[in-house]
């Protein structure tokens, strides 16, 4: 879908007013380094104080508290257990056993969740990590090949890849766009390796540019970029500022169409803010793929909001100055024209489960991991399971977007053991129901600062109950897309969602109804403050109509579509009813 603000009158290519705090902060940051390093010495703190404790982001880490003790912290005039939650850097989601092993021990010696959490971004983050552990973590990740380079703040995020498998030729290439992607847009300066590896600094010459793609100033706001190949759209790309959906002609890739602006997240009442999805600007060939990709960063660099960041991400900028003007400008610097876009289809999201062969000979086992958490829970000991898994693996895992994995690369002799491994520690279960494999939420309490309704720690026991509600209602094996986030700001993508809950305050939830399967659909508000029971029986009576009144096949985001439960067409994302 593409919004209709191709023509904008007079457009406002650059928002005037006082700069938002955040453009000082950069501007003063020396190239974020701001004064990381003497803050990490002081021990009087857990914490990071000042512009460091927001710096800290371009780093990949947030400065967070257990929000469970919080409040019995205060009581006792004690500060807030600070600690940093790190995200790794992992375009397209590969990471391989050695530094699987390495990861593994991390979080069992130095975190204080125990737990690798997998994200929907493809990585994962370590929860809980004090002070003095700091530097230690990222000479760790250092020393395995990885870092948490720019997975955080005003800049281009971790890139995306289609998790897939099968095609492995289309694959490797689409992969290997995702980490050029990624390196093109990093940060050039030399910070990261400064603070935390104890790089010595070298000076700038006169006149030297530190940042010719992202600026002195970074960007605006955050920004996301995926590579994906159809039919799988499991990466979402309308959440995404810009994506590269491959074309491929006789199995090789030959380049991509370019879609530009999605984005999910929205403040509760505040109707400046809304969802929106990516507008489809054209075909590019695949050699002109890091051009397009500055030439869309260096625009919305010089042409995002940089007054209110709550209006500053590249779907704003499009909508503020138009689809076609910025799609132009786009154009211009690259010196490239986009052509017609090439047909395709997205016809999936999601993961599909168990064992499928690639056409390498090699073998990959899909594994559900529910919300992503890595852990030894009771009967179920992932964390050691994927750790034995990892001391025998030949092959590689695949970190998905949806907080799932893969045992990928396997010879079919090594299958057996694989699967053996996976079954005495509860990574595989044959009974998972449908409705389970397709539900999501984000991380929520106790972590996120953010939160406001539970996510993950809520969502086992909600599909539990929506089973029993499909069950009853002669629905077992059907499924919808369920996710839920514990705000507006949308991590688990509920504004991708058949039925996207979202947080509202401590148990209560809005209900939005009515993306699609392939996920081009915003979907709208039905009920809002709903508590858990009456997200419950709004759901049966919901699936009880689905049930008796669906066309053949029919998914239940159309149907409620059809059925006029909610509108269909978003006309203009400006006009998004908000609660
Ligand atoms: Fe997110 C902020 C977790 C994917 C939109 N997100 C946060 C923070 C860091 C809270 C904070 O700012 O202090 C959360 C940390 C929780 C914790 O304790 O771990 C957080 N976001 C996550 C993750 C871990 C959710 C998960 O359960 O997997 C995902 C990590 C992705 C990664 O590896 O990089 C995650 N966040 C997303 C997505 C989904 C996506 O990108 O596919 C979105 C919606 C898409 C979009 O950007 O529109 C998303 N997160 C946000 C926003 C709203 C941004 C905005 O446009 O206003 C915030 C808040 C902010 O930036 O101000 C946010
Ligand atoms: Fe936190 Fe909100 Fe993101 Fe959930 S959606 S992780 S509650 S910021």
């Amino acid at each position: 879908m593409s919004s209709n603000f191709t023509k904008v009158e007079n457009p406002v290519l650059i928002v005037e007013g006082k700069q938002a705090d955040n453009e000082r902060m950069k501007a003063e940051s020396d190239y974020l380094r701001g004064t990381i390093k003497e803050d990490l010495a002081d021990r009087m703190t857990g914490g990071f104080t000042g512009d460091n404790s927001q710096l800290i982001r371009t780093h990949g880490m947030y400065q967070q508290d257990d929000r469970d003790i919080r409040a019995e912290r205060q009581k006792q005039k004690l500060e807030p257990l600070h600690n940093v939650m790190l995200r790794a850097r992992l375009p397209g989601g590969i990471i391989n056993p050695i530094q699987w092993l390495a990861i593994d021990k991390f979080a069992d010696d130095y975190t204080s969740y125990g737990s690798i959490r997998l994200t929907t971004r493809q990585t994962f983050q370590f929860h809980g990590v004090l002070k003095p552990n700091i530097k230690l973590m990222h000479q760790t990740l250092h020393s395995i090949g990885l870092d948490s380079i720019a997975t955080a703040g005003d800049v281009n995020r971790n890139v995306l890849c289609t998790s897939n498998p099968v095609e492995s030729e289309l694959h490797q290439e689409a992969y290997e766009w995702a980490t050029k992607l990624s390196e093109h847009l990093l940060p050039k300066t030399r910070a990261y390796a400064e603070i935390w590896l104890d790089e010595v600094r070298v000076e700038t010459t006169e006149g030297e540019v530190v940042e010719p793609i992202l600026g002195s100033n970074y960007l605006p706001r955050k920004f996301k970029t995926t590579v994906v190949i159809p039919p799988n759209n499991d990466i979402d790309v309308h959440a995404n500022d810009l994506n590269f959906v491959a074309i491929s002609k006789d199995g090789k890739l030959i380049g991509f169409n370019v879609l530009v602006g999605g984005g999910l997240a929205m403040t509760h009442g505040d109707n400046s803010t809304y969802p929106r999805c990516a507008d489809d600007f054209g075909f590019i060939p695949k050699e002109h793929t890091l051009a397009i990709a500055e030439a869309v960063v260096t625009t919305q660099r010089d042409w995002g909001n940089r007054v209110n960041r709550k209006n500053a991400k590249t779907k704003y900028t499009l909508d503020r100055v138009g689809v076609d003007t910025f799609k132009a400008e786009v154009e211009r610097r690259a010196g490239i024209n986009f052509s017609d876009s090439r047909p395709y289809k997205f016809t999936t999201r999601g993961d599909s489960f168990g064992w499928v062969a690639g056409i390498d000979g090699k073998y990959h086992l899909t594994l559900f991991i529910e919300n992503g958490r890595i852990l030894d829970f009771d009967g179920k000991t992932l964390k050691t399971g994927m750790r034995e898994i990892a001391k025998i693996h030949q092959g590689d895992f695949r970190l998905t977007a949806n907080q799932n994995l893969i045992v990928a690369g396997v010879a079919e002799a090594d299958k057996a053991a694989i699967e053996q491994l996976a079954r005495e520690h509860g990574l595989i279960n044959d009974s998972l129901s449908n409705q389970r494999k397709n539900s999501m939420a984000c991380v929520s309490f106790p972590t996120c600062p953010l939160a406001m309704a539970e996510a993950e720690r809520y969502l086992p026991g909600l599909v539990d109950d929506v089973e029993a509600i499909l069950t009853k209602n002669g629905l077992k094996d059907e499924s919808i897309i369920l996710r839920v986030t514990g705000c507006p700001n949308g991590c688990g993508r509920a504004m991708l969602a058949e039925i996207g809950l979202i947080g509202k305050g401590p148990g209560k939830y809005n209900m939005y109804l009515g993306s699609d399967v392939a996920g081009s659909r915003v979907p709208k508000l039905y009920k809002e403050n709903l508590d858990e029971a009456a997200v419950l029986s709004e759901i049966d009576a919901l699936t009880a109509r689905w049930s008796a009144e669906r066309n053949d096949g029919e998914a239940f985001g159309d149907f409620v579509i059809r059925a006029g439960i909610v509108e269909q067409v978003i006309v203009s994302f400006r006009d998004f009813h908000h609660a």
